[in-house]
């Protein structure tokens, strides 16, 4: 019943399931995943996509022949397995060049180099069809505060991205833009560090229709943040192009941990608001397996976080059929039809008639809300309870 499908749209980077537990304290613990070989196993698992960085399939520095080979046998297996690419990105953070950051370094050969980086990556994802492509800045930051003037890391960021939609559109490629934002790591400080941040830089782009957003549990989580609100936020405005679903113990360094292992109840809501607002993109973990694991665990971990994801809908069809919990919410929101009628648009009328209105005081200050019994409601479905 849980069984992942295509039609959920489930799917992870070639980074995620391809990451080899190397942490600043120690070295690698799994061998590399061919990208053919994932392709065909997250297949398997029922995944319907997968994503990329540029240099976890054609590494950094090779041949034009080589890149080719590459992208070839690429494109077969994702072919033979019925995947799709929703996604791809570039990396812009593990190379020594890019140190002091990519688009906000303050060396304007960097910078150059890595818009050249980027304009090649965003061909690469268009070859196999990725439709939106991903911006993580993740050294785009300072450690020193003394290096750069921040308001001017902020328009180079615009300049960059405004060159990129550019190209985009010169090429004809039918893509969008999606920003991830982080609030720190690798940097100590990230420029634009949060959802709310994004969406506000968003508008000040010269085709702010083109570009969105693409939030992570874990980072909004770094910042102490409601990822559900922020990405609720986001719907709202239109912006929820692309999401990084994984898991976080509090603020602490980014752990990237397997879909709804650690924060239950909120990972509940936010597969609430996925499913019923209306979002229609890939369902994407950004995630990876303990270092303990060998590949065996990279499998169970990358089928856990689908599970997972599709038992937490189980779980919102349940609180959403529950007598007890229907009736609670009806009444909590039926409301006083009139009151109801002095609120909404403002008119002159309305205005006036608002001022002379006598409210009860006291008989609104005493009311219970009975969310006690209703969070409660929400705990005893989540623990199978009902
Ligand atoms: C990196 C980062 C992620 C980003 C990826 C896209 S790379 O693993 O930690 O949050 O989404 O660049
Ligand atoms: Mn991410
Ligand atoms: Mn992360
Ligand atoms: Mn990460």
């Amino acid at each position: 019943q849980y069984k992942p499908r295509k039609e959920d749209r489930f799917s992870f980077g070639l980074w995620t399931v391809g990451n080899r537990g190397r942490d600043p304290f120690g070295d690698f613990v799994r061998p590399e995943l061919a990208p053919v070989k994932t392709v065909q196993k997250l297949a398997e698992l029922g995944a319907w996509g997968v994503s990329f960085h540029d240099n976890d399939l054609v590494p950094f520095g090779a041949s034009a022949q080589e890149r080719d080979r590459i992208v070839r046998e690429f494109k077969k297996a994702l072919a033979d397995n019925d995947m799709v690419v929703p996604m791809a990105t570039t990396n812009l953070f593990f190379h020594p060049i890019f140190k002091d950051g990519a688009f906000t370094a303050v060396d304007p050969a960097v910078r150059a180099f890595a818009l050249q980086k980027t304009m090649a990556a965003i061909d690469l994802g268009a070859e196999v069809g990725a439709k939106t492509y991903v911006f993580w800045g993740g050294r785009e930051g300072v450690d020193a505060e003394a290096s750069k003037d921040p308001v001017e890391s902020v328009k180079r960021m615009r300049e960059a991205l405004n060159f990129l939609i550019q190209y985009v559109k010169d090429q004809g490629y039918e893509m969008r833009f999606a920003l991830e934002p982080k609030p720190n790591e690798p940097r100590s400080d990230t420029y634009l560090p949060t959802i709310g941040h994004m969406l506000a830089f968003i508008n000040t782009l010269d085709d702010p229709s083109m570009v969105g957003v693409n939030p992570e549990v874990a980072h909004e989580h770094m910042a102490g943040l409601n990822f559900v609100h922020g990405v609720a936020q986001a719907l709202d405005a239109g912006k929820l192009f692309h999401i990084d679903l994984n898991d976080q113990k509090g603020p602490r360094y980014d752990q990237d941990f397997r879909f709804g292992s650690e924060n239950i109840k909120s990972m509940f809501f936010l597969v609430k608001l996925l499913e019923e607002k209306g979002y229609t993109g890939a369902r994407h973990f950004d995630a990876h397996a303990y270092r303990t694991e060998d590949e065996q665990g990279v499998w169970d971990f990358a089928l856990g976080c689908m599970r997972t994801y599709n038992m937490l809908k189980e779980k919102v069809r349940r609180f959403n059929a529950d007598p007890e919990i229907k009736a609670l919410l009806q009444q909590l929101h039926g409301g006083d039809q009139t009151y109801g009628g002095l609120l909404g648009e403002y008119s002159k009328e309305k205005a006036q008639k608002l001022k002379g209105t006598q409210f009860d005081v006291d008989v609104l200050a005493n009311r219970g809300y009975q969310y006690e019994k209703l969070d409660q409601l929400t705990i005893e479905i989540l623990l199978g309870t009902r």
